[in-house]
């Protein structure tokens, strides 16, 4: 007997654009600027992606994993680590958005509240945005901070798609069922994509086809 064709389609992404997304992240990738506020944004001159999420989910992890470089984005143990919109460019064909993260953090009610302040108004105004990532932890699934903005990003038409994070750290039974509960709970939600990515920034799993569907997006 002949062994199967070998599957060229990975998760909805055939080779060709695996590749394309692999030559995107290959490219060199610099910190262009940290905004502490609206009126100190980096020109808008390339289509963006901002990375969205609670505290703590792996969203300064995950631009490090896309881009493998382990030190890019400033990650930590402790919520409330980045606390800028951090903008870096990729090969002058995309630029990430690392953004502080909504939820909690050891810092003062007022700041946490300036900065989640500055992500929705990022969020709702930029016009270069092309996609955000909404993540979300494998262990907890949706939470009602997540589904806020959501409902905004629904609003104002940003295109989105929801990012499982840190699955290395559930076991298959348990991602399985948030995977089904996450996308059952997005079919109310009209501008996000149906399919969710599963990743492990600490393993490598999803980052390849989260690149080639990232690359989808950038300038020519
Ligand atoms: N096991 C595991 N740990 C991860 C993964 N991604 C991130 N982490 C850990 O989770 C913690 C938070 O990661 P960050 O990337 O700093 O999270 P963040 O969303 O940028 O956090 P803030 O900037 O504080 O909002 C760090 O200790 C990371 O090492 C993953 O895929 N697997
Ligand atoms: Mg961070």
């Amino acid at each position: 007997m002949t062994a199967p064709p070998k599957p060229s389609i990975v998760s909805g992404f055939d080779e060709a654009a695996l590749e394309a997304g692999r030559l995107l992240f290959a490219k060199e990738c610099d910190f262009v600027w940290g905004a502490d506020a609206l009126n100190q944004l980096p020109e808008a001159d390339l289509p963006e992606v901002a990375f969205a999420g609670r505290s703590n989910v792996g969203k300064s992890s995950l631009v490090n994993a896309l881009t493998g470089r382990k030190t890019l984005a400033r990650t930590s143990n402790t919520p409330g680590r980045t606390q800028q919109l951090n903008f870096f460019n990729l090969g002058n064909r995309l630029k990430l958005v690392d953004m502080p993260g909504y939820g909690y953090a050891k810092e003062s009610k007022e700041k946490v509240e300036a900065w989640n302040d500055m992500v929705r108004r990022f969020l709702r105004g930029r016009v270069t945005l092309r996609r955000a990532l909404v993540l979300v932890d494998s262990r907890h699934g949706l939470k009602p901070n997540d589904e806020e903005i959501m409902e905004m990003l629904d609003k104002t038409a940003v295109p989105y798609v929801v990012v499982l994070t840190k699955s290395d750290k559930v076991k298959a039974s348990h991602l399985d069922a948030v995977r089904r509960a996450t996308e059952a709970g997005l079919k109310k939600h009209p501008a996000a994509f149906p399919d969710i990515h599963v990743t492990s920034s600490e393993l490598g799993l999803g980052i390849a086809e989260l690149r080639a569907s990232l690359a989808q997006l950038a300038a020519a």
